[in-house]
This record gives structure tokens, sequence and C-alpha cells, in this order.
């Protein structure tokens, strides 16, 4: 059993151009290196207060040489939840605020990392064990708003979901058609301005849902059927739009009541092929979104991002709230918690997707935990930008790998 030698921090830059942190755990017998793995912390723009915390990365960089290093040297690479356990216990505050939780979710993935290099298997085969699995059904942006485009529109994410591809590679070759379609049209129009922080279109749009005309022109324009082909998936961010007890639409000069949101996103899911939405309403308006997925959730996929934040706690809470979770690693801080939310998902029924954050790296563990724990569906963003391909780049590799021993796609699966 492979034990660790040696835990290294360092800062490095994220896709924003903001510094974060790696880590890099070596691992051997005696005194003898064998492997070593590596990760990058992500970090999210649009937050939710629940998360646990991110600190200053020069601090989170010297908690890693200084208190981790010493934690977990000795430790067998092989425990995941021990070492996770360790951290937890070492960091000892309920948000994660002493050893930041970029500084514990660098670490604990980068043991992940040692672990299957020191036993030769690629990462998504250490958690799948002796499962088999498939590649997940991509959620992918083609225009960015919110927070990660200045509010030039108010959803965050209008994204697809190639929901009729039969597998991994025709559901990216799909996006790319519709990528590029949608490119097209707003160049056309004079509307092209540049890309948002996951990659998607900056949009120019004069409303909110101009966002869902234009895509599903830009679906058609790709030769796909708006609906059988290829659905919508929306990020609403909606923590984000709440102020003084209502939701604001600053594009569509409009204020509206939790009543009258669920109004307005009925009648989208009437007028679009809409099959799934995240965070409708703000992460503490449990009210709102349980009365939302009481209407909505046969026939949609109703997601809880800030409103769970990759708690397993909150998930056996949620009382009819959503009936699917976002599963962010370094919003909980370590790899345990994060399968440990996905375990109450499944206990409770509900769907997951894992999923990047805004500020992103080469980093991509996460399509290796998509994969190995067999979550069915992941996020990453748009189809451009590096830090983003390098995840769908990674997928296609495994998919490769697995050949004909990988479970069928689930794309119909999910959405048929
Ligand atoms: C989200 C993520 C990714 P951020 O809200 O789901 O789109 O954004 O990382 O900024 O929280
Ligand atoms: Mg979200």
């Amino acid at each position: 059993m492979a034990k660790i030698l040696d835990v290294k921090g360092r800062r490095v830059w994220d896709s924003r151009g903001r510094a974060t942190v790696e880590a890099e755990v070596v691992v051997g017998r005696g005194t003898t290196a064998l492997a070593r793995g590596r990760a990058i912390a992500p970090a999210g723009a649009s937050t939710g207060s629940g998360e646990a915390k991110s600190i200053d990365v020069a601090a989170a960089v010297q908690n890693v040489n200084g208190p981790i290093r010493g934690a977990l040297r000795a430790m067998s690479v092989a425990n995941q939840a021990a070492l996770d356990a360790r951290l937890l216990e070492l960091d000892g505050t309920a948000d994660k605020h002493r050893l930041g939780a970029n500084a514990m979710v660098a670490v604990s993935l980068a043991c992940a990392h040692a672990d299957a290099a020191a036993q030769k298997i690629p990462l998504w085969k250490k958690f799948a064990r002796d499962r088999r699995v498939a590649l997940p059904l991509p959620q992918i942006q083609i225009f960015g708003g919110g927070a990660h485009a200045r509010g030039r529109v108010d959803l965050q994410d209008y994204m697809v979901v190639c929901i009729g591809a039969g597998s991994f590679s025709e559901a990216l070759e799909w996006t790319a058609e519709i990528y590029a379609a949608a490119g097209a049209r707003l160049a056309k129009r004079g509307l092209l301005a540049g890309v948002a922080d996951e990659g998607g279109y900056w949009p120019a749009f004069r409303t909110n849902e101009e966002g869902l005309a234009e895509l599903v022109g830009a679906i058609a324009d790709a030769r796909l059927e708006p609906g059988v082909d290829v659905g919508i998936a929306l990020d609403i961010a909606a923590t984000q739009l709440y102020r003084d007890g209502r939701y604001h639409l600053a594009l569509d000069k409009r204020s509206l009541s939790a009543r009258e949101l669920h109004a307005v996103l009925g009648g989208w899911v009437e007028r679009y092929p809409i099959v799934s939405i995240e965070d409708p309403f703000a992460e503490h308006d449990a009210p709102a979104l349980q009365a939302f997925t009481r209407e909505f959730g046969e026939r949609l996929q109703i997601v809880g991002d800030d409103f769970f934040v990759t708690s397993a706690e909150r998930v056996r809470k949620a009382n009819g709230a959503c009936n699917s979770v976002l599963l962010k690693p370094n919003q909980v801080g370590t790899l345990t918690e994060t399968e440990a939310c996905w375990d109450a998902a499944r206990a409770a029924g509900y769907r997951a997707i894992v999923s990047a954050r805004s500020g992103e790296t080469e980093d991509v563990s996460i399509v290796h935990l998509a994969v190995g724990w067999g979550v069915g569906q992941l996020k990453v963003g748009s189809f451009a930008r590096s830090e983003r391909m390098a995840k769908w780049n990674e997928g296609l590799r495994i998919e490769e790998a697995l050949g004909a021993k990988a479970l069928p796609f689930p794309a119909g699966k999910l959405f048929k």
C-alpha cells in the first residue's frame, strides 16, 4: 500500500487570470517515490452563501505546505475517506475557513490522482471500482450571462443538452455545429461581442427570452431538431437576481415576485424545448422551489446549485424542492463529502450533474468523477477556451479507452 511521502502546494493561475491553489502529492513505499498526483482548485463567481469558504491563496498554499503536509504524511493514499476525515479534523470549522476549501479540495483531489497513478489505473477506474460505467451526457453553454458577463443578460447559462445523441462524441459533434451556428447568427446581426467567462457568447440580446429563441434558431441552423435531438438547459442563478424580496430581470426592466417568476418560467417551458432549469429561485427560497417542482417536476429536471451547495444534509432536507443536484467538489471541500452528496441524491431519487466552476484550469478531475461515480451528466461551460475543451477532450479519451465495455450513453434514458 503506497503511503504519502510529501505534499506540496503552489500558486498557479486560473482561466480568469486569478490566482488559485495547486496541490501535488508524492506517494511511495519506504522512502522511494513511486507516483505523484496533482490537482488545482477552481473558483466560482456566482457562489452560494452555504459554500465552503476559499481563503487567500497565499495562506491556502502555506496551509498545504505546513499543517496539511504534516498531517497527511505517512498516511495510506488508498484510503480517501481517512485522508478527507483528517483534513476535516485539522480544519475543525463548519465552513472550512481555517485550511480553506481551495487548499482542501486541491489536496483531496491530488491524493486521488496519486493513488490512481500508484495503482497504474486511470482516475475514473479508481472511482468506478468494478462497476461498469458510461460517459456522461453534457450540458454545454452557448450563451453566457449573469455574473459571468457583467449581467449583460440576467440568465447565467443558456445551454444545450443533446438528448438524441447516441454517444458522448456525437453530443460534442452536434454541439460544435450549434456553437458555430449560434456565432454565425450573432455575427450576421452585428451582435457578436466576444465570449463570457465560460466561453459561451457574450450576448447582446434585447430581452432574456431572445436568448431562447436564438438558441432554438441555432439548433435548427445546425440541422438538428429542437426538442428531439437537442433540448435546452438553463441556469437562472436566481440568487443573483434577488433583492428586497423580488427577482429583478434588469434586461426586461421587470421586478417579479416569486409567483410571477414562476409564471414567466412556466411560459418559457411552454414555448421552448426546455428540459432542465437550475436555480430557478434564490438559495433561501425553498417554498418557491418546492412549488415550482410540484408543478414542473414531472416534465423538467430542476437542479439545485446554490440551494444544495453539494451538501448531503441539504439534499436530505430538500422536502420536495428540486429533483436534481449539482455536484461541485470545491463547494464542499473534499471528495468524500462530494460523494456523500451524490449518495444522498440517489437515495432521494434525485439525479445529479457533476459541474465545473466559472473559474477553471487545465484540471480535468471532474470528468473522471462523473464517469467513475456513474453520475450521468456533466456541465463544464461552453465549447471554447481550453480550460473547457480540456475536459470535453478528456471525456473523448475515456470514451475511446472504454470502447465496447461502456454502458449505453444515458442521453435517451434521461430525457425521453
Ligand atoms: C454555476 C457555475 C457554473 P459559478 O452557477 O453553476 O456555471 O458558476 O462557478 O460562477 O458558480
Ligand atoms: Mg449554477
